[in-house]
């Protein structure tokens, strides 16, 4: 059995890291590199960093914010946020990274889960899918991107079975309806992704304690991914770990 992992992720814009509720009313949570390094001493098994930024502005300091992150880290980063081309990729692993994550790009031209894979391995390859329950009483999800400004009607399992057969190594899955809500990850979603490919699923969106996590884990994700509660000192990963094992779920301790 493989250890589950818990990954701290950390939304910045221009720079600092910042949180909102469905990716929307994003309030300053602190620096990078500094909360970066907290998450590392305290038992962050990886990290995600996702540039938020809506302008080319600031998207300028992300390598920035990346090798500074990196200079305190020790453990896997994953950075997502408008990686468009191989070359966004690459800037971003010369960087520091060891994961790149594309999330819109990749809806927009499949073909880059396919180019990412062969030129750097699925190992690097997170495809980011945000899901959100489908409007007018259909039942199942559907793919947001643009930061969930844009509801795609492209069926969030399918895709997620495309992004696999196309070589992406895990998927980071997001549920746009729990996002910042904390009411729990969207345990549903989970199960229908973590059904339908053998990929890791890496579980985000709405995590408010440590039930949560477990929660995700018992639904079938191979790790769980969570900001508000960590970045607000609700919860710290020593005692989410704590739950964690003591659900009987494999966990570095
Ligand atoms: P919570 O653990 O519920 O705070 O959220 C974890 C996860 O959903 C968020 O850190 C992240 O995926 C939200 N994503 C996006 C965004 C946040 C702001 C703007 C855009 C995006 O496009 O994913």
């Amino acid at each position: 059995m493989l250890t589950h992992r818990v990954i701290p992720c950390l939304d910045t814009r221009d720079g600092r890291i910042v949180k909102g509720v469905k990716f929307q009313g994003l309030r300053d949570a602190g620096d990078p590199a500094e909360r970066a390094r907290h998450y590392a001493e305290t038992g962050a098994d990886e990290l995600v960093l996702l540039d938020v930024s809506a302008t080319p502005e600031g998207r300028g300091n992300a390598l920035e914010t990346v090798r500074r992150v990196r200079e305190v880290l020790a453990v896997p980063l994953t950075v997502g946020g408008g990686v468009r081309t191989l070359a966004d990729a690459q800037a971003l692993l010369d960087a520091g990274a060891d994961k790149v994550g594309v999330n819109t790009a990749a809806v927009r031209d499949p073909s880059l889960v396919t180019r990412l894979a062969e030129e750097f391995g699925s190992q690097c390859t997170v495809v980011a899918v945000d899901a959100a329950r489908r409007h007018d009483g259909k039942k199942g999800w559907e793919v947001v991107v643009s930061s969930g400004k844009e509801r795609t009607g492209i069926d969030a399992i399918a895709w997620a079975r495309e992004c696999e057969k196309r070589g992406a190594g895990e998927l980071l899955l997001t549920s746009w309806d729990k996002d910042g809500t904390g009411e729990g990850y969207d345990l549903e979603l989970l199960r229908a992704v973590c059904s339908a490919v053998r990929i890791p699923v890496i579980a985000s969106g709405g995590a408010a304690g440590p039930e949560h996590l477990v929660e995700a884990l018992e639904a079938g994700a191979s790790a769980v991914l969570a900001a508000s509660i960590f970045h607000d000192g609700v919860h710290d990963i020593a005692s989410v770990k704590e739950a964690i094992a003591e659900a009987g779920f494999e966990v570095r301790p």
